[in-house]
């Protein structure tokens, strides 16, 4: 489609007024997912950040639809009048008493975007699974909550699109990008009503997969023999995966984000892709022009104080010659490659201490585990660090003001003498409260099970118990960072600046956001080949290494052989100078802007016009 005058043309313009009648026919391009106004995950990302790029292209013609719920839409939402052709099917599916929003998600570039309250298709849901049932042999739990909201999200969107193509078909054609089998119970649905609109359907990582990946030893060397209805029955996601498998099979398109996802699909979905999607990123969210290497420094500040507070009321180390090193993800241990990372660490614990090195690493893993709240010794440790800081300013305040008055008389008074006893002996007395014996603890937070939480007890296996000795610390953060977070007091962005080596070996990625967020903030990092993301710059960019992305051999390497080489990567980050390592930060942040939608945006723009192209 030409790019011309975009802005004209209307899916639901606000203003009421109609477009040019030549210009009607350019398509519309609908963009369905789960995660639209409501974050979960990575396809969240994906959506947001890719927004400017569609409506780049796309303008007017522009719109997402998503499940409506109530409280993202109170933050993330903003109602349009029902104008248009979107706003009038809108309308439409009001009168049929579903609970349909149509207005801005605001986020950049603030585009069109419908929410469908899926939960008013419950009352006919027996119907809708009876059909898919019929029609395409997929047969429904009762009692699957999950499973149960996709299928009324599904039928829900199917309405929506039939009523939209009632107003625009033939006259223009309309294609739908679905996102991953939660918003793709619709596609099979769709075709069987012969809808006659194009059809790309996206997968960001299969289910069956991602489930084999965590329990199978040797996922993809077997990837080719599984027998996918009965791992699926195995797994108990018979459903799921034959959501997924019809909404591939239905699609016009069918892509996904990487080419490790893509043997996937071949194997376990049985249609290879036809495209591969990467993901990107909108780089100048992140950009902070000249100015990245001092947020650096300025963030580091706040994770030294955090670590000053943790670490030093058993034992100090020299702060100058400490590195921060971070891991984060959801909590699947082995798929994000949380196991291997900690086995690395304890390697690079020995060989830190046999080559006699200065440095210190500090090593945090953040994910998400259930827990009942923040540990009370580390939040005592924070507060008894408030503590030395306000009799700090005090005794400052106190000894300037004697100071100058003495001075004005005329007197050099000794500077012992303008303590005043009250602060020096609360001063004494926090420091007495604020030594410890034992080491200082290597999780933050009370888990609600420590005896099983994998991490804890790999961690607890290597040995790894902050022992005065060992250069390499651990932190288990088992919860996001947020601003709000009383340990650290900055956002995750902020913390990831403040680090120095993002560590990200996963075993099972189909794409992999973390380095890619960690390179963008100017901190160097490390995937895998197994990630979708390492795979990428390993066959598209040999000279990653140098831009600051290390890339483990995961695919034909064993477990000991994959843990030495990501020893060896940390081990020689370590014995960088700090002159390489702000090189290495300025090239990293640069690298990161191909990543930007402006360039990988394009893989889109070629999915959605072969989508056009195979409408018939
Ligand atoms: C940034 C700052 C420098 C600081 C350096 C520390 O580049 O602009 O002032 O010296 O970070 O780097 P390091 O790798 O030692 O944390
Ligand atoms: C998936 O989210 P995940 O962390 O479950 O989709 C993301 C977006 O495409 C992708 O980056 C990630 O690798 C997948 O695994």
């Amino acid at each position: 489609p030409s790019l011309e005058g975009l802005e004209e043309i209307d899916a639901g313009s606000e203003d009421g007024k109609r477009a040019p009648r030549s210009r009607r026919a350019e398509p519309l391009l609908l963009e369905c997912a789960w995660e639209v106004c409501n974050q979960v995950g990575g396809i969240y990302t994906v959506l947001r950040s890719k927004v400017p790029s569609m409506m780049n292209r796309w303008g007017n013609r522009y719109c997402l639809i998503g499940p409506y719920s109530h409280q993202s839409a109170q933050v993330e939402f903003e109602p349009a009048p029902l104008v248009g052709a979107v706003g009038q099917a809108v309308k439409q599916m009001r009168e049929l008493g579903f609970g349909a929003h149509y207005g801005r998600w605001l986020v950049t570039g603030r585009p069109h975007v419908v929410l469908l309250n899926y939960l008013d298709a419950f009352r006919y849901l027996h119907e809708v699974k009876y059909r898919l049932w019929t029609d395409h042999h997929i047969s429904t739990p009762g009692d699957d909550e999950m499973v149960n909201n996709v299928v009324a999200f599904g039928e829900s969107v199917r309405l929506f699109l039939q009523l939209l193509a009632q107003k625009e078909s033939p006259r223009r054609k309309i294609v739908t990008h679905f996102h991953e089998w939660m918003a793709g119970a619709a596609v099979p649905m769709l075709r069987k009503d012969a809808w006659p609109g194009s059809i790309i359907f996206t997968t960001h990582a299969t289910l069956l997969g991602r489930y084999l990946a965590m329990n199978h030893p040797v996922f993809y060397d077997h990837l080719p023999f599984f027998d996918a209805e009965g791992e699926a029955a195995h797994y108990n996601i018979v459903a799921q995966h034959r959501i997924e498998r019809a909404a591939a099979h239905g699609s016009h398109v069918f892509t996904t984000v990487s080419d490790v996802t893509a043997e996937e699909c071949k194997h376990l979905l049985g249609r290879p892709v036809d495209l591969l999607l990467p993901n990107g990123l909108n780089i100048q969210r992140f950009a902070a022009l000249h100015e990245f290497q001092n947020l650096h420094r300025e963030y580091k500040e706040r994770i030294h104080e955090f670590t000053v507070g943790h670490f030093f009321p058993s034992y100090h180390f020299d702060l100058d010659n400490t590195l921060y090193f971070f891991t984060s993800g959801r909590y699947e241990y082995r798929n994000k490659g949380m196991d291997l990372t900690i086995e690395a660490l304890a390697r690079l614990n020995h060989r830190l201490r046999e080559a006699g090195s200065p440095v210190t690493v500090v090593f945090f893993v953040i994910t998400r585990a259930p827990t009942r709240s923040i540990n009370v010794t580390a939040l005592q440790s924070r507060a008894m660090l408030r503590e030395f800081r306000n009799a700090s300013e005090a005794i400052k305040e106190d000894i300037g003001e004697k100071l100058f008055q003495a001075a004005t008389a005329g007197q050099i008074p000794d500077l012992n003498t303008l303590i005043d006893d009250y602060w020096r002996l609360r001063l004494r007395r926090t420091m007495y409260a604020w030594k410890r014996d034992l080491p200082p603890l290597i999780v933050t937070h009370d888990l609600l099970d420590d005896a099983k939480d994998p991490v804890l007890n790999q961690l607890r296996n290597c040995q790894l118990w902050n022992n005065e000795h060992d250069p390499v610390k651990v932190i288990y953060h088992p919860d996001f960072i947020t601003a709000t977070n009383p340990l650290f007091g900055i956002d995750y962005d902020q913390f990831v600046r403040g680090c120095h080596l993002g560590v990200f070996p996963s075993y099972y990625e189909p794409w992999g956001y973390t380095p890619l967020e960690s390179i963008a903030l100017g901190v160097p990092a490390i995937t895998s080949d197994l990630a979708g993301f390492g795979s990428y710059l390993k066959q598209l960019r040999p000279d990653h290494e140098e831009k600051g992305i290390s890339i483990i051999h995961r695919r034909y390497s064993d477990f000991h052989q994959a843990a030495d080489e990501l020893a060896d990567r940390m081990f020689r980050y370590c014995q960088l100078s700090r002159r390489e390592r702000i090189n290495l930060r300025n090239s990293a942040e640069s690298f990161s802007e191909h990543f930007d939608w402006h360039n990988l945006g394009k893989r889109y723009h070629e999915a959605h016009e072969l989508a056009l192209d195979r409408l018939v």
